[in-house]
């Protein structure tokens, strides 16, 4: 054991109990949830770091105060990688996480009450994306677009809504959606109403930057938001892209307009996830998230569970469980939980069940394919999961799939995961 982590033992027993028990939850279950992922060694050492000592308001060579030599340097490095990997003219890199940045690039081009043109929570929009209950939902006017059969945008249909509520912005971007954009599309509609056309691409994040995913830029938009911990394999963080004629009013609805100092051992660590994510080994292990996400949908689909829009092409599915398997999102999620796998329940399209209590649950490959599981191990892993939502009181039946979930973990190091 080195010596930071003796010393946090020895000082602090019940704290380093917790961290010691996430380790090893994390080393003997399968992580499913779509949004997470484990990070690199060296951005946890980063994280680590004495940056996260410095408070460094303001941007490089503009700061409120002194010695800022290294920290310029970090957050000149993390904003060129962030520009270079997707194609971008200007990258905020301060953001604190997802949700401050998506109010952040709004405040940056709107004035409260204003329209967004964004996609109906329960086919895949995100709390940010204008939820009601959220901060976001009581400031501008969002308008909903929805998705149709497969999962496809009907362009028309959201024309005719766009020239009607004349959106500032309109939004591609979600949080459960299993398909890509056509993000031409979106761009045509936003210029017949003169709107700003604004990505936000968290979740397929990494699969853009290693350009098995369409890119937003590539289509002409305007804002590209991202968070840095999920397909990126990054820091817990977000970032704003955008083309150069929006970046003064980005930075300043950054800071000083929503935050105050950003966390440069985040920005650090961020930049180091950046210049993985431009390696051509980010790119295999892409390539492999979707192949793994390909492979378990069709292995769930053969043991008889309905996904949402039939199948997927990103790195994520949505089950019908109460469809599938007579059991409402909680109950699957539970039932999983026991052998060892860890989803969300969520909502589907036009979900008549509360969020709490949804009619499926999300799933996918980011985090087991950082581990190095492969197609093999997702038909494993699917002809468990469909075993156990297919009899979910049987606790014999259960602890069986647990130990063999287990066991096949044991192959599959997490990195970072210290040992002792
Ligand atoms: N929590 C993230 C997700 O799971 O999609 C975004 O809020």
């Amino acid at each position: 054991m080195d010596a930071d982590r003796q010393a946090l033992k020895s000082y602090d027993p019940e704290i380093f109990a917790e961290i010691a028990g996430e380790e090893g939850r994390q080393t003997d279950g399968v992580e499913m949830i779509p949004s997470e992922n484990y990070t690199y060694p060296e951005v946890l050492a980063a994280l680590g770091s004495v940056l996260t000592n410095k408070y460094s308001e303001g941007y490089p060579g503009r700061r409120y105060y002194g010695g800022q030599e290294h920290t310029d340097a970090v957050e000149r490095l993390a904003r060129e990688r962030a520009c270079a990997l997707f194609g971008a003219e200007h990258a905020n890199v301060q953001p604190l996480s997802g949700s401050p940045m998506n109010q952040a690039a709004y405040f940056a081009v709107m004035q409260p009450g204003d329209t967004v043109l964004a996609m109906d929570l329960s086919h895949g929009g995100h709390l940010t994306h204008g939820a009601p209950v959220s901060h976001m939902g009581k400031v501008f006017n969002f308008v909903r677009y929805k998705t149709g059969e497969g999962g496809a945008i009907d362009f028309e249909q959201m024309m005719t809504i766009a020239k009607q509520v004349r959106p500032k912005i309109v939004l591609a971007g979600y949080s459960s959606y299993p398909r890509d954009y056509d993000y031409a599309g979106f761009r045509q509609v936003a210029d017949e109403v003169g709107a700003l056309a604004m990505a936000d691409i968290s979740h397929i994040g990494g699969l853009v930057a290693a350009g098995v995913m369409a890119n937003p830029f590539d289509a002409g938009f305007d804002i590209v938001t991202t968070t840095t911990h999920k397909s990126l394999r990054g820091p817990r963080g977000g970032m704003i892209l955008c083309r150069k004629g929006l970046a003064k009013a980005i930075d300043s609805s950054v800071f000083p307009g929503l935050q105050g100092g950003p966390h440069m051992n985040n920005v650090a660590g961020a930049a180091i996830t950046f210049k993985k994510a431009a390696e051509p080994a980010f790119r295999g292990y892409a390539e492999q998230v979707l192949a793994n996400a390909k492979t378990l949908a069709r292995t769930l689909l053969d043991g008889g569970a309905r996904l949402i829009t039939g199948g997927t092409d990103n790195h994520m599915m949505v089950i019908d469980t109460v469809e599938s398997f007579g059991l409402d999102g909680r109950a699957a999620e539970e039932a999983l939980d026991r052998i060892g796998v860890a989803t969300n329940k969520q909502v589907i399209p036009d979900d008549p069940r509360p969020p709490l209590r949804p009619s499926g649950v999300r799933l996918g490959t980011p985090a087991c394919t950082t581990r190095g599981m492969g197609e093999e191990e997702m038909r494993r892993l699917g002809g468990w999961m469909v075993e156990a939502l297919r009899a979910p009181e049987d606790a014999a039946l259960a602890g069986r799939l647990c130990g063999q979930v287990r066991e096949l973990c044991r192959g599959f190091a997490v990195p970072g995961v210290a040992k002792g």
